[in-house]
């Protein structure tokens, strides 16, 4: 019985370790980062728009780290929305405006598989009128009737005009894509940046059936 515990032990040390030397650097705005980050099954996206060629829509990820796919940011508009190389003191922000019918959509590929359960975070630094607030909402594979609201749960000044501000929901499921669907509070919204992070997670049962595989298949090498 020595054999598979010392197995074990080898196969938890190289996953601590492997994770333990894994150390994510943002260049700017991640005052919040998931409680899951860098976790099994976790992505990372972010958007800054801070240059000409990255103030563009749609446009894929800037900070890319999400195994399954590239994620992709695009503002829908029915009348204007601009970008703008500097505005309020913040630089490379998107003019995301309700009141032309204009949206902010993140899709976000993930693990194609069935999972149990799935988080997503979302830290944003944005400009509103009169303090408003946007709505987050996770379209789960493009289903606008299956919509959830995410839950705000940090917000934070980042200077006199510009909010930090940090949203949270879990799913009791795992889609293999989503929409992050970002709508201003009917009202023109200046974002400067986005950082979305997901996490699926697998079923207790199939973790358990998983670790159980591996051990099997060394222990098989080993004879
Ligand atoms: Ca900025
Ligand atoms: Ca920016």
């Amino acid at each position: 019985m020595k054999k598979p515990m010392c197995t074990l032990a080898l196969i938890m040390a190289l996953v601590v370790g492997s994770n333990a030397l894994a150390v994510v650097t943002l260049p700017e705005d991640d005052l919040n980062p998931a409680p899951f980050r860098e976790g099994p099954g976790w992505t990372l996206q972010a958007w800054y728009w801070d240059t000409p060629e990255t103030g563009v829509s749609p446009a894929d990820a800037e900070v890319d780290l999400n195994d399954y796919g590239t994620a992709v940011a695009e503002i829908t508009v029915n009348g204007s929305a601009a970008w703008m190389p500097e505005y309020l003191g913040q630089t490379g922000v998107f003019e995301v405006d309700r009141t032309e019918l204009s949206d902010l959509i993140i899709t976000v590929p993930n693990v194609p598989q069935e999972n149990y359960e799935k988080h997503v975070w979302v830290q944003m630094v944005f400009y509103a009128d009169s303090g408003h607030v946007p709505n987050l909402y996770v379209i789960p594979e493009g289903d606008y009737s299956a919509y959830q609201v995410m839950t705000k749960v940090a917000e934070q000044a980042v200077d006199d005009n510009y909010l930090h501000v940090t949203y949270s929901l879990t799913l009791d499921f795992n889609p293999e894509w989503e929409y992050v669907f970002i709508r201003p509070g009917d009202c023109e919204m200046f974002v400067d940046s986005v950082i979305v992070e997901t996490q699926c997670i697998p079923e207790p049962m199939s973790m358990v059936v998983l670790g159980l595989g591996s051990l099997l298949l060394r222990l098989r090498r080993k004879q």
